[in-house]
């Protein structure tokens, strides 16, 4: 079906939000069916605009989106496939769309650290790559959002990428994506994340005296602002508002699991059901492990597949009473049965990226091992806490690379957090392999987002094999914005 131009032009006239979510929902994202003569079509096109999503009922949020819905379209790629996207800013301020997990060129990429071009406001852009590795990966908005949240990853510009391999062996019934995340974002003054929920670690006295070496420059300042938020959902529908996963006794059904929080570690249990983690960020792990409870940080994927063996009513929830008391859950429901679902909280369950991991594995000598020390200097900047690696917070007005990397070595970044924070360290256009968790050696666990515990330490190899500039960041939206960036720039050896 094609839409000739005047009658989109004249949609688009009719008034934004509602035009293009109407137009999303017949027709999400095929380019040829929304826009333009043939030869000049698109594979896929987004448009950034902002608009409703009805949470529940009583609450609609108005926020920036992806083709007028939250989450975006799924998007599903072919690996190896050059694919041509078209992106129309139809906001007032310039956007950037982040190809998260894919190694794609700098400037297609979607950081303007990088050196990808802005989508100006009002304006589009035509990017084309080829779409890699194949797996769970996700795109978002990469703008510094700073105090404003309504900007970067506090608004609803997230959805899911599947990257189809050239073959997939069918072993699910069913394959269903979820989008787990929080709206109606404020400052608070402290935070509420679950600190105990990694091992193997425990923190470094160490670690912990160079925190508090950092408190004392601080001079008694307290720690800067946090956020909070008041609305959870899942796939944009708050626990109880959407439809309910409806499954059959006795299938095998494929969760991909996307946190798409801007700052948040979420959780995620079902009652009476275990999950078989087969995939960490998209990237088939070693070992296929049973577990009671899914620990995914900012921007990590999981796919785990549950067997539907004890029919009834369930919530599949977050641990956390409040949030999935606020929306942070999805029913599901088996057929025949009816009812109020159930819920119990699981036993206290650690998460363990080593359980995936190759049985004794460890991984060869890098060519080069990068030590870097995270430190928070409590409210530094106007009122936020300001990070530094190895002493410098990343400047977005010199956007200087900070490391010098050859083509083709193997580089060991090794990370040793001073501060009581999570954070999810996040690669762009590399993957990396989990060295080192907790003090103990692992290999076989293939991700781009990790999370390391407070006054902990972890290590992680990746390959220098997609020349371009590359940043490495903190996916924490406030910890990103307030200096935890390094630039990677590749060199002629
Ligand atoms: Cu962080």
């Amino acid at each position: 079906m094609t839409y000739p131009l005047d009658r989109r032009r004249l949609l688009e006239l009719l008034g934004g939000a509602a035009a293009t979510a109407s137009l999303a929902g017949r027709n999400p994202l095929f380019a040829e069916q929304v826009a333009a003569p043939p030869a000049a079509s698109a594979d896929y096109t987004i448009h950034i605009g902002t608009g409703p999503v009805e949470l529940a009922p009583d609450h609609i949020v108005s926020t920036t989106l992806y083709n007028g819905q939250f989450p975006g379209p799924l998007i599903r790629f072919k690996e190896g496939k050059r694919t041509v996207v078209d992106i129309y800013n139809d906001t007032d301020v310039p956007e950037l769309v982040h190809w998260h997990g894919q190694m794609i060129p700098s400037d297609v990429d979607g950081a303007a650290e990088e050196g990808s071009p802005f989508v100006p406001a009002h304006g589009m852009r035509r990017i084309s790559f080829v779409p890699r590795p194949a797996g769970f990966r996700f795109y978002h908005t990469h703008v510094v959002a700073g105090a404003d949240l309504n900007r970067g990853t506090y608004t609803g510009q997230a959805g899911s990428v599947y990257i189809e391999p050239k073959s997939e062996p069918g072993v699910y019934d069913q394959e269903i994506f979820l989008v787990m995340k929080e709206f109606a974002p404020a400052f608070s003054r402290g935070g509420d994340m679950a600190m105990d929920m990694l091992a193997p670690g425990a923190p470094l006295k160490e670690l912990e005296k160079e925190g508090a070496k950092a408190d004392e420059a601080a001079k008694g300042t307290p720690k800067g602002y946090e956020v909070g938020y008041e609305l959870f959902s899942i796939n944009g529908k708050m626990l109880g508002s959407g439809e309910p996963i409806r499954v059959r006794e006795g299938e095998r059904v494929l969760l991909h699991v996307l946190n798409a929080s801007a700052t948040e570690i979420r959780s995620l249990a079902l009652p009476g059901h275990a999950f078989r983690v087969v995939a960490l960020d998209g990237n088939p792990v070693s070992t296929q492990a049973e577990v009671p409870v899914l620990w995914i940080g900012t921007a990590e994927r999981v796919s785990a597949i549950v067997e539907m063996n004890h029919p009834g009513v369930f919530v599949l929830g977050d641990l956390s009473d409040e949030d999935r008391q606020h929306g942070m859950g999805i029913v599901v429901e088996y057929s025949g049965r009816k009812g109020k679902p159930q819920w119990a909280k699981p036993k206290p369950f650690r998460w363990d990226y080593t359980r995936f991991s190759k049985p004794n594995g460890a991984l060869p000598s890098p060519d080069e091992t990068i030590a870097i020390e995270i430190v928070k200097h409590n409210a530094a900047a106007s009122g936020f806490n300001l990070w530094t690696l190895n002493g410098e917070a990343f400047s977005m007005e010199t956007m200087k690379p900070l490391y010098k990397i050859e083509q083709a070595r193997r580089y060991r970044l090794k990370f040793r957090n001073a501060s009581d924070d999570i954070h999810p360290l996040h690669l762009h256009r590399h993957s990396f392999e989990l060295a080192r968790v907790g003090g103990q050696a692992t290999a076989g666990v293939i991700k781009d987002v990790v999370m390391l515990g407070g006054f902990q330490e972890i290590e992680f190899d990746f390959v220098a094999d997609n020349p371009g500039r590359t940043l490495f960041h903190c996916h924490q939206q406030l910890h990103m914005d307030f200096g935890f960036m390094a630039l990677f720039d590749y060199v002629q050896a």
